[in-house]
């Protein structure tokens, strides 16, 4: 889970005291889980986001479970509970190594994320490591359990714990859970490729909401819903399955927009910031800022940068593309297989076009301080956020919100990111057609000013609209209110 999401969604999380009786009723208390939990101690040593995030969240009483990072001789069985600050309550299990290797590396990295960005030929499927996922999920319940409270809400954060849920159910738990996918979701013909879909879908229709970041992935799942779990949805969503009305919704993920424009501001200033400005001199930059993973789209990116500069010669020597791809998932070997890739096709794309005097592109796999990225936005002429498939991408809004209004960039985004759906004033682009990314880079840069400050004013007031906080108050809402959802 983004850190941001996670900040706000302690943010919106009602208030109660942890050391009641877990007998009392009280206001409701937002439980949150997900795969990895940043330990208090770890949080002022990140560049940015968690300290940041940590100060946002000074609203008590939350709970948040999950993997503490480490990889033990043994899972442990209980939660070690640390109070963070703001009185937030963290609770963390240790994983097995072995384990976590097959969990987290073989089934969750090594099937599920591929199947859901539409990957078919990167999807290692194999029993074991569907054992090891569902053994990590069941011991995730167990460890909650005994820090539950009547009435608290339980929210489980994304694809790793898609069966955690049906955990929960099966050993007594009758709070209203949540379930939030980060991700995209499959048709039913691709889902139907996993030997285990009709489990997975059980564990989500354990849940009474069930959320998504777009539309069109709330119409996969209930279509799945009705295949594989014999259903029928009713046209908001809602069906009945094991005696309980699960709901499925929209909320899109968003950022905390007032926050970055801010931090952006103070960014220009940043060393890093300015060596950058320097470098450039007046040259124009396309910046692309992900992490080095097959669903970002990024040999297709370097191919259609590589177009522009064939295509378009006057843009030669004026331009620089900046790909910011840190590195991760390195222990996966399709991971692994793409840096060589990468490595390659930007070495041929400078061995062309480069002279003694300029390299057009450059490219590190090395991540960037949070405070250093948003100034480098600001100082980008083109937001270059291309994924072949992308469950929502904040890359694209963090973009947007860090642009000077009077002289804004302007975004190429791909159709096939969440995104998409509401940045609608982006230059929208298929992201395997190099040709047409080619051709929307050039339109970027060639933008009269007029333009981009319209299509910027209109793409920030969404940004603003769809934040962070409104994401997590949305699912809150559903989950807090039976009648609701
Ligand atoms: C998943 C879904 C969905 C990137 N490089 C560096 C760095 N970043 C930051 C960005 C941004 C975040 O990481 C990436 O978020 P995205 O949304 O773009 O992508 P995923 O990591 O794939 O996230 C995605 C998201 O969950 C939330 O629901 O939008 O679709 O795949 O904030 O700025 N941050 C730092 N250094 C880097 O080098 N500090």
């Amino acid at each position: 889970m983004n850190q941001s999401i996670a900040n706000a969604v302690l943010d919106r999380s009602a208030t109660v005291n942890t050391s009641r009786p877990a007998t009392a009723r009280s206001a409701t208390r937002t439980v949150i889980v997900s795969n990895r939990v940043p330990a208090p101690a770890e949080q002022g040593a990140t560049a940015g986001g968690l300290a940041v995030a940590l100060a946002d969240a000074a609203t008590p009483g939350s709970l948040w479970f999950g993997w503490s990072g480490k990889r033990a001789a043994e899972t442990s069985t209980t939660a070690e509970i640390t109070l963070g600050d703001g009185d937030v309550t963290f609770a963390t299990i240790d994983i097995a190594d072995r384990e976590y290797q097959r969990f987290y590396n073989g089934f969750s990295n090594g099937a599920l994320w591929p199947l859901f960005h539409f990957r078919t030929g990167l999807l290692r499927f194999n029993r074991p490591d569907y054992e090891a996922y569902r053994t990590v999920n069941r011991i995730y319940a167990q460890a909650l359990i005994p820090l539950l409270q009547p009435g608290d809400l339980i929210w489980i954060h994304d694809y790793q714990l898609m069966t955690m849920a049906a955990e929960l159910r099966e050993l007594g738990v009758t709070n209203r859970i949540g379930f939030f996918l980060h991700i995209p979701f499959v048709p039913p013909a691709l889902l139907a490729v996993l030997p285990t879909a009709a489990e997975l879908l059980a564990g989500m229709a354990a849940c009474d909401v069930v959320g998504f970041q777009t539309e069109g992935d709330r119409a996969a799942f209930l279509d799945n819903a009705i295949a594989l779990l014999n259903v029928k949805p009713d046209r908001d969503g809602k069906f009945y399955h094991d005696r309980r009305t699960v709901h499925a919704v929209v909320t899109p993920i968003g950022i905390d927009a007032k926050q970055f424009e801010q931090d952006a501001v103070l960014a220009e200033q940043t060393a890093e910031a300015q060596r950058l400005d320097e470098s450039l001199g007046d040259r124009a930059l396309v910046l692309g800022v992900d992490r080095l993973d097959y669903s970002k789209g990024l040999p297709q990116r370097f191919d259609a940068f590589g177009r522009l500069l064939y295509a378009y010669p006057q843009h030669r020597r004026c331009v620089n593309y900046l790909q910011i791809a840190a590195r991760s998932r390195q222990e996966v070997s399709s991971y692994q297989t793409l840096r060589r890739e990468l490595d390659r096709r930007a070495g041929d794309i400078n061995g062309e076009f480069s002279d003694f005097d300029w390299v057009p592109l450059r490219y590190m796999t090395h991540p960037v301080k949070r405070s250093a990225i948003a100034g480098f936005y600001r100082r980008a002429n083109i937001g270059l956020v291309t994924p072949l498939r992308d469950g929502m991408n904040l890359v694209a809004k963090e973009y947007v919100a860090a642009q000077h209004a009077e002289n804004p960039g302007v975004l190429v985004l791909s159709r096939f990111a969440g995104a998409a759906d509401e940045l609608t004033e982006a230059l929208i682009v298929n992201p395997f057609d190099a040709d047409e990314v080619a051709g929307a880079m050039h339109q970027a840069l060639v933008m009269p000013l007029a333009e981009r400050k319209l299509r910027h004013d209109a793409l920030l007031a969404k940004v603003r609209a769809t934040t962070a906080q409104k994401f997590c108050e949305t699912f809150i809402a559903y989950l807090r209110d039976p009648k609701k959802s």
